[in-house]
Order: C-alpha cells, then structure tokens, then sequence
C-alpha cells in the first residue's frame, strides 16, 4: 500500500492532526496510548492474519523494533502553545518529539511571516524531519498536510512546507487538509481573507489533492448539533472523523483499495481542478441516525446540509466522485443504490461524460455505526471560492492593511497573481459545469430537510 507521511502546521493544523491521530489509533487501529496494540482487538473480521494487520497499520503508523507503534507524523509551528497542549492530551505521548519541528516567534496571523521571512528560516528544519520519517519508508506514497488558511503559520509556512515537497519529491502525492476560515469564528485576524487566498494560490500550484473544510459551514452543523460551547473542539471532532473516512481505504482493507494517488487519478478530470468537496453520513452517531440503509445515507450525502465546506451541491455538477461506506453492507448493494442514484439524477452531472461516481466498501466502521462519505469533485466549490474572493477584493481594492504583508517584503503584484488565479479556477469550475445553471435560484433549497444531522 505504501506509506503517508502526515504533516500537521500551525494551530489549527496541529489540533485537527491530533484528534485525526487519537481517532484513528484509539478507535481504528487499537492502539493504546503508550503506541502498543491493545490486546483486546479483534481482528478476525478485517484482517486475514496479523501480517495483514501490520500492512495495514503501517501507511499511518511506524512500528518500532519493541513493536510500539507511533504516528508518521511531523508536527510544526512557528509558536509553541499548540504542541503543547497536545503533549498534554491522552494520546499525547504517542507522536515522537524526534518529529517536532516547534519554534517561538510565531506568524501574528501574517501569511508573509509565515511564508517569506521566520517562516523561510525555519523550513529546512521542517524538511530535514520530513526526510528523517522519509528514510522510515519502504514504499512513500504521499504526504497529506493539515492546516487552516487563515492564520500565519498553517497558511504561509503550511504552503512553504508544501512548495518544498512537491520540490524535493515530485514524483509523491502532495495532499492538504485546508480548513478556510469564517467571519463567524470571531477572528480579530482583519487579514485572513488576504492569508486565505494567497495560501490557495499555493495550493492550485503545488498539491495534488486537496479536502475542503470551511468553518462557516462547520459552526453551522456544530450549533445543529448543540455543541456550540466546545469552540473548536467539537469540530476538530468532526473533522477528524471525516478524515478518517477519507483515508480508511489506504489504512484497511476494502473492495477497491485506494492509495492517495487511485483517489486523485479518479477524482481529478483537470490537473488544476483537485478541490474536494466531502460530505459525510452520519455526523452525529445518535440513534436517529445509527439504523439508515444505503439509499438513505446517498440521500444524506448529497443534501447541502452535510457538506462540509457548506457548498450545495445542487448548485453545480459532479465531475466525479466516491461514494465510500463503512459498515456490512456488500459492494454489490452499494453499486445498485449508486447506479440507480446517478441515473436518476444526471443533471447532477456534467453533461460531457458519464456519471462518473466510484463506490467502495470498507468493513471497518468508523465506530459503532455505519458510516458514510462522499468526496466530491463538484463544480458547487465555486461558491466557497467566490465568497472568499470577494472578502479578499473588499480589502484589495481599498489597499486595506496591505502594508502589514509588504512590510515582510511582499510585492502587490503577487496579491494580484493569487487573485487572478483564483479567478481563473472559479470560471474553470463554471465553464465545466454550470453554464446551464447561472439561473439556478436557491430560494426553494429545504435547508430544514429532516436528513440533516
Ligand atoms: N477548525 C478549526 N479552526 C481553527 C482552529 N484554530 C484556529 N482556527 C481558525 O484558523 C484560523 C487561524 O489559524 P491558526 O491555525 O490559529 O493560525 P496559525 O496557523 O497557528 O498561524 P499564526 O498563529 O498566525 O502564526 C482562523 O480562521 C481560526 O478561526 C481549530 O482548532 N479548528
Ligand atoms: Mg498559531
């Protein structure tokens, strides 16, 4: 299968990585929080033999010569608050400080300090720990980085540190995990939408594939949810839990078995193309949910009310997608539903080739429930992209707080580039998709639907 090497920067990056790892080895993998394997596990379901188990285990986890087993994780950040409240956490203790790479100037919220000046400074430490989990690799596929593209350090650094990667193993699948931000998370940060933008100029040059999460749709489910008093944490929760839907087909064995590069080859029609939108099924795991059969968890996937970048996917097409489930269900049963829905609503899709939506079975479950996850290369993205270029131009044009960012040597010219460039992937996506839809009218979208959450 070949391994990942997972890279987590700044705090945002740092606080979804830890409870993707927690999650993963905790309630997947049945490791203990001292890296050794819970004995209580039972294998036999998933798993023809240990060997198995072990091939498996080993895409996100090393196993050291005493067969502890420890994440193929790199943790950075230019402050070091959030590496240390993870050092704190129950699974604290199972990434391995050889890994760090932790500093105290932090970025104040500047993409320019983050990418350019400290963060420049700072990146070939990060690179040279990189290279040490690279050597631990028999057979790398890729590498898969989480961060927040409103801050500095998970924006500008996180997009250094994704330049050098692609630069120093070009032939490897470069993945981000990119939570953009929202108005609605308090922020005091007047520049995200610049740290924003110019970080997704970054990300359509140098990564392959990229998950979308978006905060303002996040804070949306969150308060559905009525977990709006744990801040982040409950979101991270979720993103995490996502996240381990993505990968489960690289860390289990499942009908179609996907690396990261099966997953960008069937998802991506156009290199420049690669932003995912991921819906998943079910959020919560209440009783309400626990007892859906497979037609109901397709319905689920494609309300607005589940994507989590807050894009309806109503509002563009599909060029392609993979429909994921976890749980007993047979592939057979899964294909029959997926054929029936694709076929029943083709203008969901674009027009120019068939429906081109996989599925995949994974017997794993994420928990007690069976689990569903769509992710999606929908025209609908869009919408995420215009809202944040139009929160960038209000200050562009202005010059607003452009001097905090020039300061650090940044030219205005490059604030343009990154705005045209993400001009030109929004018209992409509408030339793709949409042109019959420039009329589409959401006033009729049942957002109360009773599927939600
Ligand atoms: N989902 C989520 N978003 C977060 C979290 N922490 C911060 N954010 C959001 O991410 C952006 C700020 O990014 P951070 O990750 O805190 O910043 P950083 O990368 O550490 O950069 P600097 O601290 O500026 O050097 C803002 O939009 C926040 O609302 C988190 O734990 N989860
Ligand atoms: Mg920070």
């Amino acid at each position: 299968m070949g391994e990942v090497i997972h890279v987590q920067v700044g705090g945002c990056g740092n606080h979804i990585g830890y409870q993707f790892y927690e999650r993963i080895a905790k309630h997947e993998h049945s490791i203990l929080p001292n890296g050794e394997k819970s004995l209580t596990r039972n294998h036999e379901n998933i798993y023809t033999d240990i060997d198995e188990e072990n091939y498996y285990t080993n895409v996100f986890f090393e196993e050291s010569k005493s067969g502890r087993w420890s994440p193929r994780a790199v943790l950075a950040d230019l402050e070091p608050y959030s590496i240390d409240q993870i050092q704190q956490l129950e699974y604290g203790r199972i990434f391995k400080s050889e890994y760090n790479a932790i500093y105290q100037y932090g970025a104040g919220g500047n993409w320019a300090k983050g990418h350019y000046t400290i963060g420049a400074e700072c990146v070939d430490n990060v690179m040279e720990v990189v290279r040490k989990q690279a050597e631990n690799c028999g057979n790398l596929q890729g590498f898969q980085l989480m961060h927040s593209l409103g801050g500095g350090s998970g924006s500008g650094w996180g997009t250094l540190v994704i330049s050098k990667l692609r630069e120093e193993y070009p032939d490897k699948i470069v993945s981000s995990c990119s939570v953009f931000p929202s108005l609605k998370a308090s922020s005091t940060n007047p520049v995200e939408a610049y740290n924003c933008v110019l970080a997704f100029h970054q990300l359509i040059e140098n990564t392959d594939f990229v998950s979308c999460f978006d905060n303002e749709a996040l804070i949306e489910i969150q308060s559905k949810l009525n977990l709006t008093n744990e801040g982040f944490s409950a979101i991270n929760r979720i993103i995490a839990k996502v996240m381990s839907d993505v990968t489960c087909s690289f860390r289990f064995p499942s009908h179609l078995g996907y690396n990261l590069r099966k997953l960008a080859t069937n998802l991506i029609p156009f290199p420049r193309l690669h932003f995912a939108t991921i819906s998943h099924t079910p959020i919560s795991a209440d009783s309400n949910n626990s007892s859906k059969n497979i037609s109901e968890l397709f319905q689920n996937l494609t309300s607005p009310n589940n994507v989590m970048c807050g894009c309806d996917p109503r509002s563009g097409r599909y060029m392609a997608a993979i429909a994921l489930f976890r749980g007993s269900m047979t592939l057979k049963e899964v294909n029959d539903v997926a054929s029936s829905v694709s076929n029943k609503n083709s203008s969901n899709w674009v027009d120019w080739m068939p429906p081109n939506l996989k599925s995949n079975v994974c017997k794993k479950k994420s928990g007690d429930f069976e689990s569903a996850t769509l992710i999606a290369n929908s025209t609908s993205i869009r919408f995420l992209l215009t809202n944040i270029e139009n929160r960038f131009d209000n200050l562009f044009k202005r010059k607003a707080y452009l001097h905090n960012l020039c300061y650090e040597g940044m030219d205005e010219m490059e604030f343009s580039e990154a705005q045209h460039n993400l001009n030109d992937i929004i018209t992409e996506y509408k030339c793709y998709g949409d042109e019959i839809l420039d009329d589409f009218d959401d006033s009729n979208l049942d957002l109360s639907s009773k599927d939600l959450i």
